[in-house]
């Protein structure tokens, strides 16, 4: 696959895609929005059983390309609920519906909606040096790309309230001490440990994964008696897989399972 401003590679099941306009710290222009959407169209390909983001130079992505949205005296203030509706909702919505982990790897500075780019997806791998800002406020904006979905139910209301309003850059390792992401690791390490990680994901059962994440979707809506029955449902799904026929073939041989998402 071949993008202007997205690197694409798939090897061994694992779809990575980088942000790559690293002279902006990779934010967001028109054109990256429509190759994002596209790389995601792309990775729910059967062969892909995983997916890697991260960001191309010193940067994750600084949200959205503020030269791009200057209106002018001629065509007038530019609409941003078009922007928002076009290109951030699909990739949030995108993201959340693909049915297979999506492991975030955060290089650097992650802000505006690229920090909300990192909260949609399942794992967020962080460099130590890397830091995440609700950068909106200190524009005059307010969070969008699911900012104020996922914030308030990764971190409870006081600590979203705080980062969206006080917008201070909050350091790696602070955003996993508060549980706001999976881990932050030394920066060497960072795509060593987030292709590991990918890796391991891609060789599992990944049409259960595909459940979890469909129930842990539904979760943030539903109500207990609403959940159980999905999750019955999601069983009855899940107990039918080649892959659950295999983990117990396997346990009661004593051997490792051979997962191949079926
Ligand atoms: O607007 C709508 O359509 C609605 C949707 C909004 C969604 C949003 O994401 S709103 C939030 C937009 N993002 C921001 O407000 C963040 C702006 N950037 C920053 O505050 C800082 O760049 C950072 C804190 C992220 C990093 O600071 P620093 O000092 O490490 O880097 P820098 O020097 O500010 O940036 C490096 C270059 O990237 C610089 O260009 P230059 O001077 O080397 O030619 C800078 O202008 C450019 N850059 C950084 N962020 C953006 C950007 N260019 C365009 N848009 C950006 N968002």
């Amino acid at each position: 696959m071949t993008y202007q401003h997205l690197q694409w590679t798939a090897e061994g099941g694992v779809a990575e895609i980088t942000l790559n306009r690293p002279e902006v710290l990779n934010s967001f222009n028109a054109l990256m929005g429509r190759e994002f959407q596209e790389a995601l169209r792309a990775a729910a390909d059967p062969s892909i059983r995983a997916v890697l983001l991260t960001g191309a130079g010193r940067g994750f992505c600084a949200g959205q390309d503020l030269a791009e949205t200057q209106g002018t005296p001629e065509t007038g203030p530019v609409d941003f609920a078009e922007i928002v509706r076009k290109k951030y909702t699909p990739i949030v919505l995108g993201i959340r519906q693909l049915e297979k982990p999506v492991v975030c790897a955060v290089n650097g500075v992650a802000a505006g909606a690229g920090a909300n780019l990192a909260f949609c997806c399942d794992f967020v791998l962080a460099a130590e040096g890397a830091s995440f800002i609700q950068a909106f406020a200190k524009i005059g904006l307010v969070p969008d790309t699911g900012g104020t979905f996922f914030l308030p139910r990764l971190v409870g209301m006081a600590r979203a309230t705080a980062l969206m309003m006080l917008a201070d850059k909050l350091p790696a390792r602070q955003a996993q001490e508060i549980g706001l992401i999976h881990r932050a690791v030394p920066d060497a390490a960072l795509l060593t440990e987030a292709r590991a990680l990918a890796r391991q994901l891609a060789g599992q059962p990944t049409r259960a994964f595909a459940m979890i994440k469909q129930a842990l979707n539904a979760s943030m809506t539903n109500d207990l008696a609403a959940q159980l029955t999905l999750e019955a449902e999601l069983q009855s799904a899940a107990g039918r897989t080649e892959d659950h026929a295999e983990g117990v073939a396997a346990f009661l041989a004593k051997r490792a399972p051979e997962f191949r998402g079926r």
